[in-house]
């Protein structure tokens, strides 16, 4: 365990400068300290969660004394409450905010839980057993990891069932029921709501941007693929856009800074609307969601005359990455099989498909929010009973 080796008091108490035993150092601010406390009168000592409003921390807080105990204790006494808490050093090197510059800060970084991919993932997409992954929560944990790294994976040995879609879905979060229901029959119909339920080919694209929010997870399982056609395609649109900033850096910008409209109405029963950039990007410029589809698009109408051109340009420049072969996943789904994306992040599309032989998947939408907390909560379990091996 990685110790505290000093402490120094920032001038008029302003914070601390802790140093840790591998050298490195962090400053935390007397306020951020004050309102991460973790006595039980700040912090509410069953479920964490803060007992405090921001009102009641004296607007002069400061560190009056900050010392080191055992190496891996800090003790602070604030003033002007004369309050004296205990930090772990672990939580502090956790929790440190005051990072030198990291290399990529540029609009449109995302974080080192991403890898972005493009058609190299073909030989490696990741791949779990449903009834392994029912029963084994090592290949869970490993198969959720996969999900927040690339944004896909697939799922085999499925029970060939309809609806045992949710079963895939019960094992990490909750469904996103829709207008679509719980969940939905993906193939041909006669009048059909909306071109997933055709043969038409569809252009690879993320669903349902015309919400708001988007459904963040997307599941397509397979009951019966047996006609000419009709595989799948994932491409990363992280990846594409990475590529639209170093090679367009004026149609990045304009598809991140202007808003587009996105509308569904199928046969007049729902009339789903969203005003929301193609290109979503944090406060801090660090690329969070992007929605594409061509068939959602709506007319758009927020788009100053002068930049409409711009927003096209960038949009038909970024549709074309997105159709590099270089880009590309390709697989064709099988009975009992599933995949599943992050919808804010990877595309999905299929090749057409007619004349003989029949198509059947089911469809099912989720949160990213409940698959992170099944995942954190596993790695959690996971590195808990790796420490007591080493102690056993
Ligand atoms: N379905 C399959 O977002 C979309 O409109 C794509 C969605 C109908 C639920 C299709
Ligand atoms: C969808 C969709 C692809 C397919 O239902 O959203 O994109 O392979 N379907 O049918
Ligand atoms: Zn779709």
């Amino acid at each position: 365990m990685l110790g505290l080796s000093n402490v120094k008091t920032l001038a008029g108490g302003k914070g601390v400068e802790v140093e840790w035993a591998n050298g490195s150092t962090a400053r935390f601010h007397a306020v951020w300290l004050r309102d991460n406390s973790p006595d039980p009168e700040t912090l509410s000592p069953g479920n964490g969660q803060r007992l405090i409003r921001i009102q009641d921390v004296p607007e002069d807080v400061a560190v009056k004394a900050a010392t080191v105990f055992d190496d891996v204790r800090l003790e602070i006494v604030f003033s002007p409450e004369d309050k004296v808490v205990t930090f772990d050093a672990a939580w502090l090197m956790e929790h440190r905010y005051d990072r030198p510059e990291t290399a990529d800060t540029a609009p449109g970084w995302t974080g080192v839980e991403v890898v972005r991919w493009g058609e190299e993932l073909q030989e490696k997409l990741p791949v779990a057993s449903f009834r392994e992954a029912n029963r084994n929560a090592d290949e869970l944990r490993r198969w959720l990891a996969d999900v927040r790294r690339y944004g896909v994976a697939k799922m085999t040995d499925m029970p060939l069932e309809s609806g045992a879609i949710c079963k895939v879905v019960e094992l990490f979060g909750y469904l996103r029921e829709t207008n679509y229901g719980r969940f939905f029959e993906v193939r041909t119909e006669v009048n059909p709501v909306n071109l997933a339920y055709t043969g038409l080919g569809l252009q690879v694209h993320t669903d349902n941007p015309y919400r708001d929010p988007v459904p963040t997870l997307q599941l397509l399982s397979c009951l019966e693929n047996s006609v000419d056609g009709g595989d799948s395609v994932v491409v990363d649109s992280f990846k594409a856009v990475e590529l639209l900033r170093g090679e367009a850096p004026e149609a990045f910008k304009a598809l991140s800074s202007l808003p587009a409209n996105y509308t569904y109405a199928g046969t007049g029963d729902v009339m789903l609307r969203s005003k929301r950039p193609m290109i979503e990007l944090g406060p801090d410029g660090e690329l969070l969601a992007v929605r594409f589809n061509n068939r959602s698009l709506g007319p758009l109408t927020d788009i100053p005359f002068d930049q409409m051109e711009a927003f096209y340009d960038g949009y038909r420049k970024l549709a074309e990455i997105m159709e590099r072969p270089e880009l590309a996943v390709t697989f064709k789904l099988q009975p009992g099989e599933l995949f599943i994306v992050d919808n804010t992040r990877v595309t999905h599309g299929r090749v057409g498909y007619e004349g003989s032989g029949s198509r059947w998947l089911q469809g099912a939408y989720a949160d990213l929010d409940g698959l992170r907390s099944t995942l954190a909560v596993l790695e959690q379990q996971a590195t808990q009973e790796e420490q007591n091996e080493v102690v056993a």
